[in-house]
């Protein structure tokens, strides 16, 4: 095997780092500090069949430690992680209903502002289903030295600095971008390190994987059962029927149909009239993922990323993924719109 060259993911932000000559390093910071929280929070994630022996939320464990939720457990270690980085004013968490902001001066002075889902689909954990966070990045739009304000999270998309996901799975991967292309880093247990092992993510522009909850098709939108009727078709020239996989973790679908190539699929619904995905921390991220990995997302009629956020924890319908897939998705959709 030719020389096996370990690009770690700290190498790599200081690397990447490099070709920004003005660049300060602070985004450099806070993006370490992720990768730390990423690393305690998959220590415990990966004990999380264990819980008859380490004690359920709300028990004391064999340690005599008070046993947290795990996604309680996973916003903690990363407020706490980006609280010491000294880079960031502030968080938005799905797991809290206001921002958090800080009292120290060091943190007050961050450029950056988070949003955050710390522990998406931690439903799943139970039975043993990855997990993901995923994260995004803003600057700051109010001054340096102050409390971060709502008006900073409410920024759209197009903004975001950086954005990524840490998948918990077979294995634990955290992959992100910075507006410069997608960049997966898979942890080696053995040396404890985030190592480069996919390099500038590119998504097929066509897939034949659908991700949606079929559960719901009584209530898709007619746009939507069209096209997943398409998707079910049988035309070997395009290689329908399509698979269908969905797994009920975002990340988890999302991840898979970014490297195979795939469309996922959450629109409104009578019990989530809005969708079902937050726009900060769900569908932002995702979509500048997808867009930097050659794909596309949008709520099938507008690019997430161009949405002005009205509030934190605001819903939105979403199709993210392969280009041509969600174009055809797009179409179905705009065929069915009332003539105006
Ligand atoms: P449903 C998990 O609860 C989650 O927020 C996402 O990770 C996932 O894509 C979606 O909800 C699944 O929702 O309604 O299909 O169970």
């Amino acid at each position: 095997m030719k020389g096996y060259k370990v690009i770690t993911l700290t190498t790599f932000l200081i690397e990447s780092q490099a070709e920004f000559p003005y660049a300060k390093g602070e985004l450099t910071r806070l993006l370490y500090h992720v990768m730390v929280a990423a690393k305690m929070v998959n220590k415990k994630v990966n004990k999380a069949g264990l819980v008859d022996i380490i004690g359920e939320a709300g028990e004391v464990n064999v340690q005599g430690e008070d046993q947290k939720k795990l996604d309680v457990f996973a916003n903690d270690q990363f407020i706490a992680a980006l609280r010491s980085s000294g880079e960031c004013c502030g968080i938005a968490s799905e797991e809290n209903q206001e921002i958090i902001t800080f009292d120290d001066d060091l943190s007050r002075d961050g450029n950056y502002i988070f949003c955050m889902d710390p522990l998406d689909g931690s439903s799943n954990i139970d039975v043993n289903v990855s997990i993901g966070t995923i994260f995004s990045i803003y600057r700051r739009i109010s001054p340096r030295g102050e409390r971060a304000v709502l008006d900073d999270f409410l920024q759209p998309g197009t903004k975001q600095v950086a954005a990524g996901y840490i998948i918990y799975g077979s294995s634990t991967m955290l992959v992100y971008t910075t507006g410069r292309g997608v960049f997966g880093f898979t942890l080696d247990p053995s040396i404890g390190e985030f190592c480069l092992s996919h390099h500038d993510i590119k998504t097929p522009e066509d897939g034949t994987i659908y991700s949606i909850n079929e559960g719901n098709a009584h209530e898709f939108p007619e746009g939507i059962k069209k096209y997943v009727a398409y998707c079910k078709d049988i035309d070997k020239p395009t290689h329908r029927p399509y698979s269908a996989r969905y797994i009920g973790s975002l990340v988890s679908d999302f991840h898979r149909n970014l490297l195979k190539g795939g469309i996922f699929l959450y629109p409104h619904t009578e019990k989530n009239p809005e969708g079902k995905l937050r726009l900060l921390y769900e569908c932002n991220p995702i979509a500048f993922l997808a867009e930097q990995a050659g794909g596309k997302a949008s709520t099938g009629s507008h690019r997430i990323m161009e949405i002005k956020p009205h509030s934190l924890h605001q819903r939105v319908s979403i199709i993210t993924g392969s280009l041509h897939m969600v174009e055809k998705a797009e179409a179905f959709i705009k065929e069915q719109e009332p003539i105006k």
